[in-house]
């Protein structure tokens, strides 16, 4: 069997590299990401195939090379990324990740509101990669998935 990542999703600019390079223990800054990039233990998806209906057969279909996904809502940004019932279209678990919490954003109830609107279950994640909080929860949990999808079963990676 291929071997499944996490698969990261979010509006432009909304830390879903930055994320993937520390959960692929790579040091280098981020740049813009036009296309999906498979790293190590991360799918990368652009923010336009959020942003976009007609690319969202392709997230759907993407879905088989991942174990989970995490949907990133960045607090500093306004702008509605997915839409109602959204997290339902997959099958794969589902996290919520609310980014740069080290940046004080005075208002993470529209990411809150966000994701429950698109389906996500709580606890949603409050994470910074630059100053680490919340990453020890965030990534114990995604642990936990991959232990419960792949050593459980007995399956392979
Ligand atoms: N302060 C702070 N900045 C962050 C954090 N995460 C990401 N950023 C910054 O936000 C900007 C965008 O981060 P990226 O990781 O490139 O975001 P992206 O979602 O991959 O962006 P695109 O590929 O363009 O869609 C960069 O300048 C990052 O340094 C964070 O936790 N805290
Ligand atoms: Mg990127």
């Amino acid at each position: 069997m291929k071997k499944k990542r996490i698969m990261i999703l979010g509006a432009r600019e909304s830390g879903k590299t930055l994320l993937a390079n520390y959960l692929n223990e790579i040091d280098t800054p981020p740049k813009r990401t036009p296309h999906m990039v498979y790293g190590r233990n991360t799918l990368d998806v652009p923010g336009s195939y959020v942003e976009s209906n007609d690319m969202h057969k392709h997230l759907i279909a993407a879905q088989q090379d991942a174990y989970c996904m995490l949907m990133l809502c960045d607090p500093t940004a306004r702008k509605r990324s997915y839409p109602p019932g959204f997290s339902k279209v997959f099958r794969i678990p589902v996290l919520g990740v609310i980014t740069k919490a080290d940046l004080g954003a005075e208002d993470m109830e529209h990411c809150r509101a966000e994701l429950r609107a698109a389906g996500v279950e709580e606890p949603y994640y409050e994470i910074s990669v630059l100053s680490g909080q919340g990453m020890d929860a965030l990534t114990e949990r995604i642990k936990a998935i991959w232990e419960e999808r792949f050593l459980k079963k007995g399956g392979c990676r």
